[in-house]
């Protein structure tokens, strides 16, 4: 065989001629070093009363009543004075010549204001091109060709958008049709080159590595016994209840123009349009309001921004840009797409002692992953997972195709989903191929509680952890000996009854500033609190809410602090002319980034107010105490002073030579990402008719540390657990030989209704962040991280004596089927 009939081969000789030069730039950090080891506890921690409502309270949320009452402020909802509608001429090919662009007949429909083309925006200043977040370059609109299916190729600008829409049909592009990649390692053969803009003429884009090659091929040739899996990830998108849209208002009076975007990130996307426009930062305003749901989907800068935004300075008029569904499906950001190749090496007392692990990365026409620049591949050499082993080495590399640019986008934490899903199914095989129990197995091989902080083989620096812990309450409530006892039974009668474990870690918090940045801004994150005279207060911070709850978790952190009522506190995001900088919500990072900052900020301002307060109760600063609410003289309580009280004599009554009022602003930078983790068992049963699978229970076990609001945490859990059954059993985006999207509607994208969503059993354990000021750690994703190993691990558990070892998600019905045929079950 050739070097060429080998991908994985032909990999190593593309590797070789660069010499592994990405190796150093590339590896992991190191832990920083914080912190001892810490207590598990169960009961979440209260020490303020209902009227504060500070930490552990299950305050409602501040933003359900205009959710629920449909009164909710999103993009589309905006609607300004003689607005006018884009609507995306879309490339029926996925990789195609552009002969020629006629727009006359469309110009000439009454409403129809005006198109744009690739070669206006390269007139306008070299707009027809933009950077993505990981420094690579992505057509805004072609000029030469298009490159996946669906791509923007040029757009209509009309008074109306039903207008807009019909002159789509009138605009004639002459296409000549040229060979898709669908198909990575077909791509790596570099015979027909999708970026053929670049200097290197090769679908190579990216190689990585995590780990110690040499230590990992020595635990290897010394094991006793090595499993090895192929598995594929297939690519999947979100479904947000908003698709991505913009109103861009441009005001050639002032010269200032304002975005309504659905932005995860506005400041970081300020700094973007500035940047690759040239127009001055302070006259661009971005305004994310309510964008019903993000999911990662709305990280990435899409060319529709980037047009609607010229379209309003072309126009001097706003221009409202909304997806229609199908777009959305079609041409957005995507997450997985990974092809892995894993060994797990482990010794004779079934010791896990090594990781190897192979990945090829379909990038699509651009890499525009939503990564920190280091992290081409994420956070996904995160791969060693709870188990403690003694050398790993991952490799990844990327590759160019004929499919729309991105990566990361699905409730992700940065490729993390991927890591999880290959330890858990490769613990999976190896415990069933030594004939162990699974849960036995990944007792034994757990990092133990005293070995935090752990330091993994691929360079991790886990803060905290009990795995043991999640994994045995998730066994006692579900009964785990008993269902066991139960499946012996059922197989006894031939039924198909699976249990399934994902025991899980996450890297959440993004992230310490000496690693990771976003082209080059640092990942650090933002709060102001404002405390006005009457003791109301406002605080802005540089995340921003999705849907997580930000209004009422961000109150309930200063309610802590500061013993301000929760519902005293407004909370405001999304506005980057008022918020101070920050690099948005997405991996989870809030609560361990701006959470951490608004205590930060509080703790200044109740620094302040001891000064205050000392003042008026004519005592030294160290004679006060902090009760909840007030400084109080240590001894004698009744002397005290309410936050409420100080905050009316910062404005009216403070120290001379003091500057008045009460705010405080903190720009964080963790020491360490913060590591949440988690025990999830799935109990399915197969129907040996249909193929069809039926998750009968589900308990998932989470840990991320302290709590702020135990019902938001759950709702987070509760949303995160469906939306991993999801690609665990339904969602998969399609393309057939030419790189055409077949499921491009929700009739061909599958997700999961009530119906098919089983009860969601949920349990706790409290093990708190030791470097977080208040101890906690990251949690919005890690149920769509942790959910999909469990499921089909379940389902591969309840086939394993038929002879299946692996079954590659979706898990749809026609698939089992198939294989049941194959392994001779046939009722
Ligand atoms: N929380 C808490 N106690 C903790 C940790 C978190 O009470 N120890 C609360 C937080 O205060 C916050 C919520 O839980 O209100 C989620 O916090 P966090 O884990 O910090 O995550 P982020 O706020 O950064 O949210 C991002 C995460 C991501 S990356 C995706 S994707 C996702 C997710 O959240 N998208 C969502 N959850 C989503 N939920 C909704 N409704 N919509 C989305 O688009
Ligand atoms: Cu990967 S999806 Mo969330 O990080 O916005």
């Amino acid at each position: 065989m050739s070097s060429h009939d080998d991908p994985l081969t032909l990999l190593d000789e593309k590797n070789g001629a660069r010499q592994l030069a990405d190796r150093t730039e590339y590896h992991t950090p190191a832990p920083a070093g914080t912190s001892a080891m810490v207590e598990t506890t169960h009961e979440v921690r209260v020490t303020t009363p209902a009227n504060v409502c500070g930490m552990g309270h299950r305050m409602k949320r501040k933003e359900d009543p205009r959710f629920i009452q449909g009164k909710g402020n999103y993009v589309d909802d905006v609607k300004l004075p003689g607005m006018l509608y884009m609507a995306i001429v879309r490339s029926p090919y996925a990789h195609a010549k552009i002969l020629k662009i006629d727009s006359s007949a469309a110009l000439k429909i009454p409403g129809v204001v005006a198109v744009i083309t690739g070669e206006d925006l390269k007139n306008a200043g070299n707009l027809h091109w933009m950077p993505t977040l990981m420094s690579d370059t992505q057509m805004v609109l072609p000029i030469e060709k298009v490159v996946y299916y669906a791509q923007e190729v040029c757009v209509v600008i009309a008074t109306d958008r039903y207008i807009a829409a019909d002159a789509l049909e009138h605009i004639v592009v002459d296409y000549e049709p040229l060979h898709a990649l669908i198909d990575p390692f077909e791509a790596l053969r570099d015979e027909v080159i999708v970026r053929d803009d670049k200097a290197e003429k090769t679908n190579h884009v990216w190689h990585w590595e995590a780990g110690d090659k040499e230590q990992t091929d020595r635990v290897f040739d010394e094991a006793a016994k090595v499993v090895k899996q192929y598995m594929y990830l297939p690519r999947i998108h979100v479904s947000s209840i908003e698709t991505c849209g913009m109103v861009a208002d441009f005001s050639k009076i002032t010269g200032k123009l304002r975005l309504y975007m659905t932005s995860q990130a506005p400041h970081a996307h300020r700094t973007v349009f500035a940047l690759v426009s040239g127009i001055p930062e302070q006259k661009i305003q971005i305004i994310s309001p309510d964008i019903g749901g993000g999911f990662g989907g709305k990280v990435p800068v899409y060319p529709g921004y980037v047009c609607c935004a010229v379209a309003s300075i072309v126009t001097g008029r706003p221009v409202k840009w909304i997806e229609d569904r199908s777009e959305n499906l079609q041409a957005d950001s995507f997450a997985r797409d990974y092809h892995i190749t894993a060994e797990m090496a482990a010794d004779k007392d079934g010791h896990i002692t090594g990781l190897r692990v192979r990945t090829v990365a379909d990038n699509g026409a651009a890499d525009a992953a939503a990564n920190p620049s280091k992290f081409p591949a994420g956070l996904y050499s995160i791969c060693t997972g709870s188990y403690d082993m003694k050398a790993a080495h991952v490799v990844v590399d990327g590759v160019y195709t004929n499919k729309p640019p991105g990566g990361v986008a699905y409730r992700c934490s940065f490729r993390v989903t991927e890591a999880v899903h290959m330890i858990e199914r490769m613990t999976d095989i190896m415990a069933h191929e030594l004939g162990e129990e699974p849960a036995d197995f990944r007792l034994k091989n757990f990092i133990k509680p005293e070995q935090f902080p752990y330091k993994s083989p691929t360079g991790w620096g886990y803060d905290s952890g009990n795995y043991a812990g999640a994994l045995n309450l998730a066994m006692e409530m579900i009964d785990y000996r008993a269902l066991r006892q139960e499946q012996l039974e059922k197989r006894a009668r031939g039924e198909l009854m699976g249990i399934g474990i994902s025991s899980f870690t996450e890297v959440v918090g993004a992230g310490p500033s000496r690693d990771y940045d976003i082209l080059g801004i640092k990942m650090f994150d933002s709060a102001e609190i404002r405390i006005h005279p009457t003791g109301k207060a406002i605080a802005r911070f540089g995340t921003k809410s999705q849907g997580q709850g930000h209004e009422t978790t961000y109150a309930q952190i200063i309610a802590e602090e500061l013993g301000l009522p929760a519902s005293d506190v407004d909370v405001e995001e999304g506005d980057t002319d008022t918020a101070p900088y920050g690099l948005g919500t997405y991996a989870s990072r809030s609560t361990p980034t701006a959470g951490a900052a608004a205590v930060m900020a509080a703790r200044k301002i109740k620094a302040k107010a001891r000064k205050i307060a000392a003042y008026l109760l004519e005592v030294g600063e160290d004679d006060l105490e902090w009760n909840v609410d007030r400084w109080q003289v240590k001894g004698s309580p009744e002397q005290a002073k309410t936050i409420q009280e100080i905050a009316f004599a910062a404005y009216t009554n403070h120290p001379q030579g003091m500057e008045a009022g009460l705010e405080a602003t903190d720009y964080y930078d963790p020491p360490n990402l913060t590591f949440p983790f988690g025990s999830y068992i799935c109990v399915v049963d197969i129907d040996k008719g249909t193929g069809e699978v039926k998750v009968r229970r589900f308990v998932a076990v989470d840990d991320c540390g302290n709590i702020i609001n135990p019902m938001v945490v759950e709702g987070q859990i509760h949303g995160g657990l469906t939306m991993g059954l999801a690609p665990a059993l339904f969602e998969e985006i399609v393309y057939d030989e030419n790189g055409t999207n077949l499921t491009g509607t929700f009739a061909d994208y599958l997700l999961p209704t009530a119906v098919e969503t089983p009860k969601w059993e949920i349990g706790k354990t409290i093990t708190p962040s030791p470097h977080h000021p208040i101890g906690a750690k990251g949690v919005g994703e890690s149920p769509t991280v942790g959910a999909p190993p469990a499921i089909v691990n379940a389902v591969v558990d309840a086939l394993w004596h038929l002879g299946v070892r692996h079954i590659d998600i979706p898990i749809t019905p026609p698939k089992v089927w198939k294989l049941l045929r194959e392994h001779g079950v046939t009722d």
